[in-house]
Order: structure tokens, then C-alpha cells, then sequence
């Protein structure tokens, strides 16, 4: 008896399924002329908050939308909302991540075609989301004042599948006595030469590079 070869094997199965969901998601988004960024991130980092500005930054010059996930409540969704882009939320029940079907069914009814940008909020978790393709573009990774300069140390699969690196609450940095040498060099240590900004969504600190990044990629 080996079970635990077989539980691997269930696992590689159900990644590769969601793999090949992610290659059609990715090619129906490239034809589609959709730019997909998609952010990661602990519980409470920020997500939405970041998303709340961005979106409402990006409204009057692009056409956006978010989908965004969480185990339970369409609170976020709600939030998103009041920018007036369209914003779906998907709720997961007790699974702790996005994955490449999620984000097809939500889809259901959107023209993606008539989106420049779209955004995907994932559940917030540092662990679970790291396996999971989207078919995304960008994918961003938050990282908190408030949360600890070591959690790339701690949970580097997450830094490493993200392409670019957010540090998020930048108003509380001296409240925490967050040392933001540490943060960076940890950041680089996991994820060589990883591009990463800092802001803060409440005051906007940092929100103008941020954007003027993203609108230069996509
Ligand atoms: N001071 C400060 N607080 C912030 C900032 N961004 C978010 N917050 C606060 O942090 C808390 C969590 O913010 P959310 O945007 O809901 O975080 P989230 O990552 O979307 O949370 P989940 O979706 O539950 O994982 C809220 O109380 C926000 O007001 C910021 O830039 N500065
Ligand atoms: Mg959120």
C-alpha cells in the first residue's frame, strides 16, 4: 500500500486540469486584446482597498472590470462596485484560492473583449493560491506593513510565482516600525530582482507610480 504517492497523483491531475483551463483562459484573453492582473496576497493586506483606488484611477481612461474572490460574503464585490466598473464576486465555499474554472464560469454573460484590464482579487491566503494559473498577465503580490518584514522568507512560493511585489499600508510604516530594508532584502533573496513598489491606498502615497507601471505594461 502507498498512499502517498497516490495522493500526489490526484494533485498533479487536478493542477494539470486547471493548467490547460489557464492556456484556453490565457488564449481567449490575448485574442480578446485583455491585459489580466491578477493579485495576491495574506487576509486583510489590502486588496481591495488597492483595487478601490485603482479602479477608480483607471475608469475615465480605460475600460475595466474585477472579479474577486472570497470563501463567503459578497462584502468586497459590494466595495468594488461603487467605483462603477463591473465586478463580479465569487464566492469558494471552503476552497482557499482561485482557479482557472472560477474565473471561466464568472466570466459567463462578460464581453472580455470590451475590457482593456481586468483584475482578479484572489482569496486571501499566502499558501493556497501559488499553484493556481489563472491565465493571467501580471500577477501581483501584496505584502503589508503591518503583517512582517519575513513573510517572503516564510512563504516563498508565493513571491516566487508573482512577477512584481506591492508593500501595501505605507501610512503605518512608522506606527509598526516596519524596517523596510529588511522587507526588500527579503523580498530579493526569495525573488532576485523582483520589481516592487510601495504604497498606500489610504493616502494615495505611491499610487501614481504604481498606476503609471501598470499602464506601461499592458
Ligand atoms: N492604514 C491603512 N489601512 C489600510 C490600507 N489598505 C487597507 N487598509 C485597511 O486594512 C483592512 C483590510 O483591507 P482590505 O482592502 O479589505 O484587505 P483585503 O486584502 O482585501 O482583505 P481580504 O479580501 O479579506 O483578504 C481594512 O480595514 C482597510 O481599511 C492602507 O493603505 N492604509
Ligand atoms: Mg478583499
Amino acid at each position: 500500500m502507498r498512499p502517498q504517492p497516490r495522493m500526489v497523483e490526484v494533485r498533479q491531475r487536478v493542477l494539470k486540469q486547471n493548467d490547460l483551463l489557464a492556456r484556453n483562459l490565457r488564449e481567449r484573453f490575448r485574442r480578446a486584446g485583455t491585459y489580466v492582473v491578477s493579485i495576491v496576497s495574506s487576509p486583510g493586506s489590502g486588496k481591495t482597498t488597492f483595487l478601490e483606488r485603482l479602479l477608480a484611477t483607471l475608469r475615465g481612461q480605460s475600460r475595466v472590470a474585477a472579479l474577486v474572490g472570497d470563501l463567503a460574503t459578497e462584502n468586497d464585490a459590494l466595495r468594488l462596485q461603487r467605483s462603477g466598473a463591473p465586478v463580479k464576486q465569487i464566492t469558494t465555499g471552503s476552497v482557499c484560492h482561485l482557479d482557472a474554472s472560477m474565473v471561466s464560469n464568472a466570466l459567463e454573460g462578460w464581453d472580455v473583449s470590451k475590457l482593456d484590464i481586468l483584475f482578479i482579487e484572489n482569496v486571501g491566503n499566502l499558501v493556497c493560491p501559488s499553484s493556481y494559473n489563472l491565465g493571467e498577465d501580471l500577477r501581483v503580490v501584496l505584502l503589508s506593513v503591518t503583517e512582517g518584514e519575513d513573510k517572503p522568507l516564510k512563504y516563498p512560493t508565493i513571491f516566487n510565482t508573482a512577477d512584481v511585489a506591492v508593500i501595501t499600508k505605507m501610512d503605518l510604516a512608522t506606527a509598526v516600525e516596519f524596517d523596510r530594508d529588511a522587507a526588500h532584502r527579503n523580498i530579493q533573496s526569495v525573488r532576485p530582482g523582483m520589481r516592487v513598489f510601495e504604497v498606500s491606498a489610504k493616502t494615495g502615497l505611491g499610487m501614481r507610480q504604481w498606476t503609471e507601471f501598470l499602464l506601461s505594461v499592458h
